[in-house]
């Protein structure tokens, strides 16, 4: 059998960078399978360098909502480029964007642009301390913030998918800071709390998570977070690098009611180039440098190229219909787990607006410990058999699939035929 371009290109990789990636959960080692090389991707569609054409659920795990290539996004950001790439001084493009996010979100006065989601959370939980002078960070189990040492405890995503440890390469005293508890578990966390609370800085929770495959938060659970925090002082920290801009426009926060007093995001503020953010109240962020003590920088931050692309993300999704797009997904992932079903298989499909994830168990999938009680094994082939059916779904049980504007009807229709196709 002859050797496909992505088998060649994988093995150069893997010489020259570690496991081959620059992100391990590309490396699709849960799914048992080599990662597939990207030669280019238009709409809901990425072709290979192999040459083939596959419906996309990955989009960059979530910035993509406008699909890829979007022409508005392109354009704006080869016409930025055109005028340099960066500056290391403010840019009017900065001021854009910054308004843009802090017009979606009410709970947020000002913000400051990053380069990752990883770098908006670490910040975020300096700041919590710091406004605070509390040490302590309580995360739930299988939601992942970034792998900033603090969060590393128990995370999900690639943490959870390649089943490491967590926590190699962080001082213990860091890991002491990070308090646990099962996610939708209110009473764990007010025990936390009552064991805690006064040296409580922070609860971080992804508001939708969207790393231990999806899961969505139970009635009470997030209003419950608040209480907790307005009655200890430790600020409310939603992590929204996936779920902002995606769940609604306005976020997780908007769909809920909950007003944090910071948030981070991510993905879809940078429309695929590299962006992060963390903003709340004008009292918390006053006491970032140089406005305030609290220091945090970056060299690229407010870069003008990915500030660019995010102010034409946003200027095309604030005219999208989110609601239609979520009866679309709705009806699809209805009918993909009947389909799935009919071969015998317990199916237990989390959606949430453009965001699902098939589980194989026939119980509620509602935290990290029914995600592991499912049948990973089988997710396995089941992501491998849609992948040679030209079908590229979150390659891990524990990540969602995502669904962009550009996703047709053809689009479902060839996933559902694909799904009547294979054997599992
Ligand atoms: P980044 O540093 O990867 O930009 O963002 C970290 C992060 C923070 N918070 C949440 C809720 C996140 O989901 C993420 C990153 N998401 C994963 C996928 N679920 C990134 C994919 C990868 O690691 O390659």
């Amino acid at each position: 059998m002859n050797t496909s371009r992505s088998d060649v290109l994988f093995a150069e990789a893997r010489k020259v960078i570690p496991g081959g990636v620059n992100s391990p959960v590309r490396a699709c080692l849960s799914v048992g399978c080599d990662p597939l090389f990207i030669a280019s991707g238009h709409g809901s569609h990425i072709l290979t360098v192999d040459g083939q054409d596959m419906i996309d659920y990955v989009l960059s795990w979530g910035p993509m909502l406008l699909g890829h290539s979007y022409p508005d996004v392109t354009h704006a950001v080869v016409e930025a480029a055109g005028r340099g790439t960066s500056y290391g001084a403010p840019c009017e493009a900065e001021v854009e964007l910054a308004q843009a996010v802090v017009d979606a979100f009410p709970a947020m006065d000002m913000v400051r642009m990053v380069n990752s989601g990883t770098e908006a959370t670490m910040s975020a939980l300096r700041l919590a301390r710091a406004a605070t002078g509390r040490n302590k960070v309580l995360k739930f189990i299988g939601c992942y913030h970034g792998h900033a040492d603090p969060f590393l405890a128990s995370a999900g995503s690639g943490v959870a998918t390649l089943s490491i440890p967590g926590t190699p390469g962080v001082p213990e005293a860091t890991v002491q800071d990070t308090l646990l508890a099962p996610y939708n578990d209110l009473a764990a966390a007010t025990d936390m709390f009552h064991l805690h609370g006064d040296d409580l800085a922070a609860v971080i929770v992804e508001p939708v998570a969207g790393n231990m495959g999806l899961v969505l938060p139970e009635e009470g659970f997030l209003k419950g977070l608040r209480s907790l925090c307005d009655a200890s002082g430790a600020l409310l920290i939603l992590d929204e690098v996936i779920t902002g801009f995606r769940v609604e426009y306005g976020g997780a926060q908007t769909r809920f009611g909950i007003a944090p007093d910071l948030t981070t995001l991510g993905k879809i503020i940078g429309g695929g180039l590299p962006v992060g953010a963390f903003g709340g109240k004008a009292e918390y962020m006053s006491q970032i440098a140089p406005s305030g003590n609290v220091y945090q920088a970056g060299t690229l931050s407010g870069n003008p190229l990915a500030m660019a692309a995010g102010i034409a993300t946003l200027r095309v999704l604030k005219r999208c219909d989110y609601a239609e797009l979520e009866s679309r997904v709705r009806r699809f992932t209805d009918e993909l787990a009947a389909i799935l079903r009919e071969k015998g298989v317990p199916v237990t499909i989390n959606q949430l607006a453009s965001m699902f994830t098939v589980f194989f168990t026939d119980k509620p999938v509602r935290n990290f410990e029914d995600v592991k009680n499912s049948d990973t094994e089988l997710f396995g082939r089941f992501f491998k058999a849609m992948r040679e059916q030209n079908i590229f779904l979150g390659p891990s049980a524990f990540e969602v699939s995502m669904v962009s504007f550009m996703h047709s009807d053809a689009d479902f229709e060839a996933t559902l035929e694909a799904a009547r196709k294979i054997r599992l």
